[in-house]
């Protein structure tokens, strides 16, 4: 275990809410909602913790939000205004470290282990951040300090909003034990439903079983969770800097070979890899398609661009093009992959960008 580093995952409150609420007084205090309008089909993008009173939540039918709060403030987002904000936290970040390594508009890890303002504290470092982000954009962030990633995105949420909490490597591990698995990063509904079904509750359950049954049940992702539950995890703060490519792809249980369902798992994972370039504010300009056929053969053909790829409905004749040269529709495929390389970081979302995720919110 590497207990020396100092990990620092930062969160907005309410993000694209408090934004609202900075900008339009008459909503302070007030239930808001920003996302789909609720006469549309469109969903809650965030909304205000006033709001979060009535159950509403992130990706819930705004419909449905109407519903449990009808007196509640319905806005559109300004994308334009939260990625504003978003590069003005990424700087204030930049005082204080280079490793920094931003999951979306609103939270970032740093790796602040050689970072000498106030003593080298971690502690201190992250609460003079929340107070720079105060000072300068009139909003909230809540902070977790740990000494890995994994940990430190869990306490960021645990004493939300206006959070500030440490986990000390010498709590570490028993954090995790008493941990319900539906909190932990990285296990979806789907994963931790199937650890329901096996008996895995907490942290501890995981930990009573061996690697092997691990991997057995899931794959690779098992070794990964035998370490977090144990409060290991070397992963680094990959600052943008360190990233050169984002790749997705994935391996079929029976062999395909039709054309069109083809494209449609190679869209779909150019879709992935685009909304993961995106969230980290960064364009890429090569597109490469791996295929693996049936006796494991396995081909990659790029293309770079001179224009970033942005969003689905620009990459298509590209990955099209791609496809020219290979034999699908006659040999079965087993494994398909999508990485995107090149990679600019994107100072400013371009319109496209904002469409793409506008469309995303609703
Ligand atoms: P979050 O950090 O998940 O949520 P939040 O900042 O609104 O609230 P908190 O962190 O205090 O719990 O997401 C950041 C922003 O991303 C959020 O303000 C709006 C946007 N977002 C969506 O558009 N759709 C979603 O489903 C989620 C979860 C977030
Ligand atoms: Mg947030």
């Amino acid at each position: 275990m590497n207990s020396l580093r100092k990990i620092i995952h930062i969160d907005m409150d309410a993000f694209f809410a408090a934004v609202e609420q900075r900008d339009f007084p008459e909503y302070r205090n007030k239930p808001i909602i920003v996302g789909g309008l609720p006469g549309s089909r469109g969903v809650v993008a965030t909304c205000s913790y006033e709001a979060r009173r009535f159950g509403i939540h992130s990706a819930m039918p705004s419909a449905h939000a109407y519903r449990l709060c009808p007196q509640a403030i319905f806005v559109k987002p300004r994308f334009e205004v939260y990625q504003a904000v978003s590069s003005l936290i990424r700087k204030i970040f930049a005082d204080y470290t280079e490793i920094i390594e931003p999951l979306s508009m609103d939270e970032a890890y740093l790796d602040v282990s050689t970072t000498s303002a106030h003593q080298g504290s971690a502690t201190l470092i992250a609460k003079a951040i929340k107070s720079d982000i105060r000072q300068k954009t009139e909003l909230i962030a809540s902070a977790g300090v740990s000494y890995n990633k994994f940990l430190a995105k869990i306490a960021s949420d645990m004493d939300k909003p206006d959070g500030f909490y440490l986990i000390t490597p010498e709590q570490g591990a028993d954090f995790v034990e008493q941990l319900p698995v539906s909190k932990f990063h990285g296990i979806g509904n789907v994963t931790s439903q199937k650890m329901q079904a096996l008996g895995i509750h907490t942290g501890k359950d995981l930990k009573n079983l061996p690697l092997e049954v691990l991997q057995q049940h899931f794959g690779k992702a098992g070794f990964h969770y035998y370490n977090i539950c144990r409060g290991i995890d070397n992963r680094p703060v990959n600052s943008l800097r360190a990233i050169k490519s984002i790749g997705v792809e994935t391996t079929f249980q029976q062999d395909i070979n039709c054309r069109k369902e083809i494209l449609q798992h190679l869209q779909d994972l150019l879709e992935n890899a685009l909304a993961k370039a995106a969230d980290k504010q960064l364009t890429a300009r090569t597109l490469t398609i791996k295929i693996k056929y049936s006796d494991f053969v396995q081909i990659t053909r790029s293309k770079t661009l001179p224009y970033p790829l942005e969003i689905l409905s620009n990459s298509l004749a590209s990955l099209e093009h791609l496809l020219i040269n290979t034999e699908i529709g006659y040999r079965n495929v087993r494994l398909l992959g999508i990485t995107l390389s090149s990679l600019e970081n994107q100072e400013g979302q371009s319109r496209f960008q904002q469409m793409d995720i506008f469309s995303k919110c609703y």
